[in-house]
């Protein structure tokens, strides 16, 4: 029954991470997956994580199901976080959240809705994207368009023709952004940009969903969902796959959620019905502690503001990396501009190596970089900046 089945091609980004923990070159360096590393090349659990985690541990009495939903704790919390705590969304009833396992899990239920219930529609994503986009909407048979975003000459946003791409963009289809330190750019809209974003999606009448993996990672929890928030004053529905993978470092937790905004309580309740039917489908209802975990810190103020600090903390380190890396290749006589670098955001950035350079800095220095050219900026420290820019300097010569 099995014999005819062929291997199926290694994923681009965790494939790259399979290789590098066969790699046995102790001096490796591992920019590829998007993980948060500390100082020491560590992902640490959150003191916030763990103080929760204990009290938990206290209260927990039951290890019975969730709803298909999830925890009432959680997804109220999760909604004060995307809208802020009185946002009349959230007064009116107009959002309804599902915990989902991770972001991934949260883009897959909200593929099979859009497959179910807006069956004719295509949903565009960047050019480039992360590359699980396409993948996951495919597997609905869901039809997948791209539209243009990056400027590869300039590393920056190329907004004339996003606008461009957008316009074409017919009513009914679904258009795929990244709330904030889009993957794989870096590159975001800035606020301006978002209300003129906003206001096409009004005026065309396609459905933005919003991935929401970064919140915090980028200026502050605030900020970086403001393009979510001004997309809201411009048009009344919208799906959000968030994640909680990154900022609150739960990784193997599996704790995203599906958040659909519709025009009326009503409409919210009764799509929400239809929500959870993919839900219970695929995997019932989701996994607990993750959820407990994020519901205790956000519905916590001493947690939430240790939480916050700490967050804050990764993304300084990300932001100090991101300045001392630009600084460190002038200093090695690097006469490429990587000074883009520095006004990026997020986990991620193009550097604007080419697929040989890549494959170089592996093969000779196992340094670890997606083909794209794609850095986890987060995978950078002290330690390794000296090495990995002496590789880069180096094979920049030839
Ligand atoms: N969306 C984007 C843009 C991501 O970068 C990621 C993770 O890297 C995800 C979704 C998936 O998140 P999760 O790991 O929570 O499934
Ligand atoms: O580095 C990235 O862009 C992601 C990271 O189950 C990732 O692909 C890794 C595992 C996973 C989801 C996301």
């Amino acid at each position: 029954m099995f014999e005819h089945i062929q291997a199926a091609p290694a994923d681009p980004i965790l494939g790259l991470n399979d290789a590098y923990k066969n790699d046995t070159n102790p001096n490796k360096i591992n920019l590829g997956v998007g993980v948060y590393k500390d100082e020491q090349g560590n992902t640490p659990i959150l003191k916030a994580v763990k103080q929760a985690e204990e009290r938990l541990l206290v209260k927990e009495k039951t290890k019975s199901y969730l709803s298909m939903e999830g925890a009432p704790a959680y997804r109220t919390a999760v909604q004060k976080l995307l809208f802020g705590s009185d946002h009349n969304i959230i007064t009116k009833q107009l959002a309804q959240t599902a915990h989902t396992p991770g972001g991934t899990g949260a883009l897959r239920v909200a593929a099979e809705f859009i497959k179910k219930h807006l069956p004719e529609a295509t949903i565009w994503v960047s050019n480039p994207t992360w590359a699980n986009h396409q993948s996951v909407f495919q597997s609905v048979g869901l039809e997948v368009g791209s539209y243009a975003y990056y400027d590869a000459k300039n590393k920056s946003l190329d907004f004339e023709a996003l606008l461009a791409s957008l316009s074409q963009i017919p009513e009914g289809d679904v258009v795929l952004f990244h709330g904030c330190c889009h993957n794989p750019t870096g590159v975001d809209p800035t606020p301006e940009q978002w209300y003129q974003l906003a206001k096409l999606c009004s005026k065309q009448g396609f459905l933005p969903l919003f991935d929401f993996a970064y919140q915090g990672f980028g200026q502050n929890l605030t900020d970086d969902a403001q393009g979510l928030r001004t997309f809201l004053e411009h048009v009344p529905e919208m799906l959000i796959a968030s994640s909680f993978s990154k900022n609150f470092g739960l990784y193997n937790e599996r704790v995203g959620a599906l958040t659909i905004v519709c025009d009326t309580a009503e409409q919210a309740e009764t799509a929400f019905t239809q929500v959870k039917r993919c839900i219970r489908t695929n995997y019932s209802n989701p996994p607990s502690h993750g959820s407990a975990i994020v519901a205790e810190i956000l519905n916590d103020a001493d947690l939430y503001a240790l939480w916050e600090s700490e967050l804050k903390d990764m993304r300084i380190r990300i932001h100090e990396m991101r300045s001392l890396f630009v600084n460190t290749l002038r200093a090695k006589g690097v006469s490429q501009d990587f000074s883009f670098i520095s006004q990026q955001q997020g986990m991620f950035s193009f550097s604007g190596l080419t697929p040989d350079q890549v494959a170089q800095l592996r093969k000779d220095y196992s340094i670890y970089i997606v083909g794209s050219g794609r850095i986890s900026v987060a995978g950078l420290t002290h330690d390794n900046m000296e090495p990995l820019c002496n590789a880069i300097a180096e094979i920049l010569k030839d």
